[in-house]
């Protein structure tokens, strides 16, 4: 076995450096610990690509060597653990995915998992056990599933390898998610990314669902049209959820008991901002990471937004209750609103809802919007890396290459057509919004990295109500924070092997 250690010196001055704010912020994104127990894959890969095949060495054996993968992040992620077929197409296409992964590479797949403290930047299990790692040079993890906040700090330290340089990880083929390589490769190297190899991405992407008895009931106009004509405007749908209010039990109070055009919980405008084309990060034309937050449109979506959520027709879920489940989710299926503001794990929730649902993306900002986009909850979701210090790369990148491969074969069949589609959505229509939705998905690393808190600066926005003035008289120390930490991950990525 060889130890890869070149460069540790420098990750281990890159660490001494100003810290950023990440260990100190409360994530409050939702409660939402949702054990993810699908697996596999949508629309990541295009259909007439199934053919192709990994461009790996014919008969390559590990010799049974033992696969050390180790995972942690916010939402308990299973979809490694099928270990006997069940009759469950998604149970049984993970398992299949990893008995023809052992057969075929000769390895037996280790599977540690550690959800013991909560992916936050520098003081999460993954960032921990991974840094220790490295540190001490053991080599225990072959390959990683990292929280994205912890993946994030982990990059900037420079612990982990580009993936792009690795013998076999073909970044171009589809079973590697290409806007992730788009959206997250820095100065020509990506230290982390998804695609077919994991469902968790797909899970963690935002999601409107609107109650159909609702929509009948108030005459909407055909929300799917609206979508597929590019007329789904942000604009629209706060006209929509402002047609839509009721005190039902007429006790002069807005409360659980009534009903509303939507149910809100805080994180969903990070879903709006992002939708309507904001991003708080981009990567320019040099690679680099450039803040993008702020602007005037910005602004102007934060405000109305704010407006919206202080209408009577806006349920705002933390004012009144400490628990998604316990009010949204009740109310939805109760048809106490048009629509809710969740991600794609949700669906499974409303499965056996008496009342039909539909599903559609966050709205465009206005018609002429390239394309809608659809966020990534950063909280939920974890990202494949391999640590600086590993053993054979080679036979590292065989494996994440084929079990990527083997994702799109056996497990996305089985969550996008099988599960998906075939269980929990009603209508071919929304499976063209899902179709949608999981090909316009971003990924900001504004958000992974927590630079000046943006994304959390726009969350507690929404939890107190504050208005964009607060935000144009706060902006300038923001910034000033955010930039100089942008020129940190920029130096040191640049730097990095
Ligand atoms: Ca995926
Ligand atoms: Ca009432």
């Amino acid at each position: 076995m060889k130890l890869k250690i070149a460069a540790l010196s420098l990750a281990m001055m890159i660490v001494t450096l100003s810290a950023f704010g990440c260990s100190d912020t409360k994530d409050t994104t939702d409660d939402t610990n949702a054990v993810i127990t699908t697996s596999s894959d949508a629309g990541e890969g295009d259909a007439e690509n199934t053919e192709m095949t990994p461009d790996i060495p014919d008969g390559y054996s590990l010799d049974g060597y033992e696969f050390s993968f180790f995972m942690a992040g916010n939402w308990q992620n299973n979809e490694f653990d099928a270990d006997t077929m069940n009759g469950d197409p998604l149970n049984d296409a993970q398992y299949e995915r990893t008995t023809v992964l052992e057969e075929t590479l000769n390895l037996k797949l280790n599977i540690i998992k550690d959800y013991s403290a909560t992916s936050s930047g520098n003081t999460g299990i993954g960032y921990k056990r991974v840094y220790t790692d490295v540190t001490a040079g053991s080599a225990e993890f072959d390959a990683c599933m990292i929280g994205t906040y912890d993946v994030s700090h982990l990059t900037y330290i420079g612990y982990l390898t580009d993936l792009a340089s690795t013998p076999y990880i073909d970044l171009e083929v589809p079973w590697w998610d290409f806007r992730a390589t788009e959206d997250l490769m820095i100065s020509g190297k990506l230290f982390y990314t998804t695609g077919e190899i994991s469902v968790l991405d797909n899970n963690c992407t935002y999601c409107l669902l609107f109650n159909k008895q609702v929509a009948e009931d108030y005459s909407v106009p055909n929300l799917y049209d609206l979508v597929k004509n590019k007329q789904w405007t942000y604009d629209k749908y706060i006209e929509l959820v402002k047609s839509i209010s009721e005190d039902k039990n007429g006790d002069g109070k807005y409360t659980n008991q009534d009903m509303y055009g939507m149910l809100g919980w805080d994180d969903c405008v990070l879903g709006f901002f992002t939708g309507t084309g904001g991003r708080v990060c981009r990567i320019n034309n040099n690679g680099k990471i450039e803040l993008t937050f702020y602007s005037e449109k910005t602004l102007g979506i934060l405000d109305k937004f704010i407006n919206l959520i202080n209408d009577k027709a806006a349920f705002h879920l933390e004012s009144t209750s400490t628990s998604i489940t316990a009010d949204a989710q009740v109310m939805f299926m109760a048809g106490q609103s048009l629509f809710y503001t969740r991600y794609i794990n949700i669906i499974p929730v409303f499965r056996d809802m008496d009342t039909d649902f539909g599903i559609l993306p966050y709205p465009l900002y206005e018609e002429n919007q390239d394309s809608y986009h659809s966020t990534i909850h950063p909280y939920g979701c974890a990202f494949i890396c391999i640590p600086l210090v590993h053993n054979d790369i080679e036979q590292i990148s065989v494996v994440l290459e084929y079990m990527a491969y083997l994702g799109q074969k056996y497990v996305t069949p089985a969550y996008y057509e099988k599960n998906l589609y075939g269980k929990m959505i009603r209508d071919e229509e929304s499976a063209d919004m899902l179709d949608i939705i999981f090909a316009t998905r971003v990924y900001d690393v504004g958000m992974y990295y927590k630079f000046g808190d943006i994304s959390q600066i726009m969350i507690s926005y929404y939890q107190t109500m504050r208005t964009s003035n607060t935000l144009a008289s706060q902006y300038k120390t923001i910034e000033k924070v955010a930039l100089k930490q942008i020129e940190e991950v920029n130096e040191a990525l640049s730097k990095a092997n």
